[in-house]
Parts: C-alpha cells; sequence; structure tokens
C-alpha cells in the first residue's frame, strides 16, 4: 500500500469562516433583521435572534474549539448596524467587544481575518437606498476608517467585501435576499457601488496601515452547458463573464463590463493584495428566457459530482482547482480559500468533500498557484440566510442546536484538526476517516514516499 503526504506551505494559514448575522445571534436593526420579520422570507420563518450566540459571550467557547482543531486562523464579519447604529453615532461598546474578539483569536494563535460588509448593514442605510445609493460608498468609507482605526493594531488582513455578486443578484435579480428585487438596472448598479465601495476601503484602510494586506471574497461558480452545447454555450459564456469574472476583471483593468452594463471605475484598477475565492457549486447552463431571473442556471445531474440540496447545484469539489488557476491569473494576486464546505447534517459527505476540495488546493500549489490559506465554511452550524436553521443547511464542523445552544463535533472536525495539525493530508487520514474510498482516493503506484499525484487528479 502507497502512503503519502500532501504537505502545504510553511505559514499556511488553516482557519473556519462565519459571518457576524449569522452567528453572533441578539442582532441590531438592519436590512435582514426588517427581512427576517416578514412572512415566507426565511425557512419556517426563522430569525437569527439566537444563531451561535456569539454576541453574548459565546464566541470564546467557539475559539477554543478553533484552538483544539488546530487552526492558526479565522475568519468573521464585523456587524455594520451595531458599530453605527444611527447615521454618524458610532457605538464605542460594539467597538471594544470587537477588540476583545480579535484579541481572543491572537491568545489563541489565531490570525484574525476581518470582513467588513458580509450581507447585512443598518436598517437606516437600507432604508436610504442601501447600495443602489452611490451615497453609500462614502458611508462605507467611514464606516471602515471608524473600524480599521479601533482594530487596526490586531488585524493585518481585512476583507472589504463578502461575495459582491451573490449580495447583487440574490437581493436585486433573484429577490431571495433582501430588498426582494427582481431588476438588472439595479443589480449593475449595486455591483458598481460595491465595487466603489471596495476601492474606497482599499485606500482608506492603507492610508491608515499601509502593511495590511486588504482583499475582498469573491464567490465563484463552476458550470457546465447542457446538450447541445452550440445553443447552450454562449449563455454560459454570458453566465461565467457576468457573475464569476466581470467584477473580478474591474479589480485590474478599472472597467466593470455587466452584460450589456458597462462602466469605468479607474480608481478600482490595483485595489487587491489578495484575493478570496468561496466555492461550493457546479451548474448546468441551459439557454431559457422562461426563467430570466435564474442565469440559465440549473441544477445539474451529478456524474462525478455529489447532488446538493434542491435549491442549489451540484457539489464538484475538484471545480476549486479551476478558480484558484483563473483567479491567480486574472489578478496576478495571492489567494486565499475563504470559504468551502458542503451542507451536510449527518456528515456523511463533509470527510469526502474536505479531502477532494484540499487534494485539489494542493494540486494547484503544485501549479505554482500562490495559495495562502485555506478557510472551511463553517466551524458551528448557524443561520444561513433564507435557509434559516434548516437542517439540510448544516454547514458547521461542529453541530449546534440554536436553541439549547449544545455543539456536538461532527467527525470531520476532527479530521480537520488532523489535516491542520499536520500542515498536511495523509494517505493514513484517508484510511482512517475515508477506508470505503481510500482505493478510489489513493493512487496505486509502487513508491514508498511522498509523491505527485498524476495530473487527472
Ligand atoms: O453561509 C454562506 C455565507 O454567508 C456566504 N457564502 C456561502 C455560505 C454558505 O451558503
Amino acid at each position: 500500500m502507497v502512503d503519502f503526504t500532501l504537505h502545504f506551505p510553511d505559514n499556511f494559514l488553516w482557519g473556519t469562516a462565519t459571518a457576524a448575522h449569522q452567528v453572533e445571534g441578539h442582532p441590531a436593526d438592519s436590512n435582514w433583521s426588517a427581512w427576517e420579520g416578514q412572512p415566507e422570507h426565511i425557512y419556517q420563518g426563522q430569525t437569527a435572534d439566537a444563531a451561535c450566540d456569539w454576541w453574548a459571550g459565546r464566541y470564546d467557547e467557539d475559539f477554543d474549539r478553533a484552538a483544539e482543531l488546530r487552526n492558526n486562523a479565522h475568519r468573521f464579519s464585523v456587524a455594520w448596524s451595531r458599530i453605527e447604529p444611527e447615521p454618524g453615532h458610532y457605538d464605542d461598546a460594539a467597538l471594544r467587544q470587537y477588540v476583545d474578539m480579535v484579541a481572543a483569536l491572537r491568545k489563541r494563535g489565531l490570525e484574525p481575518m476581518v470582513t467588513l460588509h458580509h450581507f447585512t448593514h443598518p436598517l437606516w442605510l437600507e432604508q436610504n437606498g442601501g447600495w443602489r445609493n452611490p451615497e453609500t460608498v462614502e458611508r462605507f468609507e467611514q464606516f471602515t476608517r471608524v473600524v480599521v482605526d479601533a482594530l487596526g493594531d490586531y488585524v493585518t488582513l481585512w476583507c472589504t467585501i463578502n461575495e459582491p455578486m451573490i449580495f447583487a443578484t440574490m437581493g436585486y435579480l433573484q429577490g431571495r435576499f433582501p430588498p426582494g428585487k427582481r431588476s438588472v438596472r439595479a443589480t449593475t448598479r449595486v455591483a458598481e457601488n460595491m465595487l466603489r465601495g471596495h476601492a474606497a476601503a482599499y485606500y482608506a484602510i492603507k492610508e491608515l496601515f499601509p502593511q495590511a494586506q486588504v482583499g475582498l471574497a469573491k464567490h465563484m461558480i463552476s458550470l457546465k452547458s447542457r446538450f447541445p452545447q452550440a445553443v447552450h454555450e454562449p449563455a454560459l459564456r454570458s453566465v461565467r463573464q457576468f457573475f464569476n469574472r466581470a467584477f473580478v476583471e474591474a479589480l485590474s483593468t478599472g472597467s466593470l463590463r455587466l452584460g450589456r452594463h458597462k462602466v469605468e471605475v479607474p480608481q478600482a484598477a490595483g485595489t487587491l493584495d489578495w484575493i478570496g475565492l468561496n466555492y461550493y457549486y457546479r451548474f448546468d447552463v441551459m439557454f431559457d428566457l422562461r426563467r430570466p431571473g435564474q442565469m440559465f442556471l440549473h441544477q445539474t445531474r451529478p456524474r462525478d459530482g455529489i447532488l446538493g440540496p434542491e435549491s442549489v447545484g451540484e457539489i464538484w469539489p475538484e471545480g476549486i482547482f479551476e478558480h484558484i488557476k483563473w483567479l491567480c491569473t486574472a489578478t496576478g494576486k495571492p489567494l486565499y480559500v475563504t470559504e468551502n464546505g458542503v451542507p451536510d447534517p449527518d456528515d456523511s459527505l463533509r470527510p469526502l468533500h474536505m479531502v477532494r476540495s484540499l487534494r485539489s488546493v494542493w494540486r494547484a500549489i503544485m501549479h505554482n498557484y500562490p495559495v495562502r490559506g485555506y478557510f472551511a465554511w463553517t466551524l458551528a452550524d448557524n443561520f444561513e440566510w433564507a435557509e434559516g436553521y434548516d437542517p439540510a443547511f448544516n454547514f458547521g464542523l461542529y453541530a449546534c442546536d440554536p436553541e439549547t445552544q449544545v455543539r456536538t463535533p461532527r467527525r470531520s472536525a476532527e479530521l480537520y484538526g488532523e489535516i491542520a495539525g499536520a500542515n498536511g493530508l495523509t494517505s493514513e487520514m484517508i484510511r482512517h476517516y475515508l477506508p470505503d474510498r481510500a482505493e478510489e482516493l489513493i493512487p496505486s503506484v509502487s513508491v514508498q514516499q511522498d509523491v505527485t499525484l498524476p495530473q487527472r487528479y
């Protein structure tokens, strides 16, 4: 039997990722808290009031868990709605709590990565047009200055905006996130203002802390066109350009090309120190004008992937490689996998997903793509936006019951801890955690040493 270790580079960051609204509980008035109060928006009418109870102090025990997993990093976000509950009024107590949180991470040897906007913002901002309003760009810059001023001594890695194209399309094209609109025009305007917001935040952070490393987290989807390709391929190219590529290209070129919407944002060019990749799903693309809000996306019929929950795509871990390759090439910057995971309440898929994903990340590193870290989504089950606490969307390495607040480690938590502790993935781990899949996952070559996996992996 072959033994191997897929080694990761020295100083590689191993972490989990979370977001304020999904874990904190007891939220301040925001676009999301208002949205949750209305019927039909969230699974079983649930709210983020409980979540993982971090705001009442439970972050402390969860940071212990992250440290027990031998992680050396953690990505979390701050809630703009707590920090600036009224325009121009900043809440010192909220800022102090975030300072306590980054200090608590540092104390445990966890490098913080702080996201400034992860889908939520104050209700007053939303009532003023949210990201459709160009004034939000300056407001975001001011908010960024306040946060960075308070936390900058503890934080080097800043993520300005999480998944701008998910925020824009889910809220303004598909209507599944607040404010529930279905307008291409609003979608492109929001994306454009987020690009301006990112650029403004980038310069503000660098002015305050020139050594800071600033990036953003880009959600990428894998795409496959249905037969006949001649019909569906043009649709695939337009989805890929609109959703995956346009925003990222604008960070190099300063030109944003979203379908027919073309705008120059020259100040956005060169505003990245690193790029973040959030990767989950693969979709079929089918040219079908009857459902324009779907962006031609359909649930795929898995061949080499895993069937995801009904409303999402197929889970195809190996897709992470193509996105690393494209993002590193398009930006010329190092990359963090800022989110990657699988919804899987009984943990029957997660160990396999983790091994297949990390094997592909390692392969990208072997191809000299500068991947600097990996953040699993997520530490403990939390409030999954429109899906609320629906068990079908449990992404946690730990199960978490929002009512009792009891956490239970899943087996994949143990596996992730072993990988992070070893800074590598070994054939022994695969045999131990995935005995039934070992044959297929461990290449049978007759050398008793570290091996490079064949190209097809
Ligand atoms: O929970 C979300 C997160 O907030 C953004 N990226 C995708 C995750 C899983 O759906």
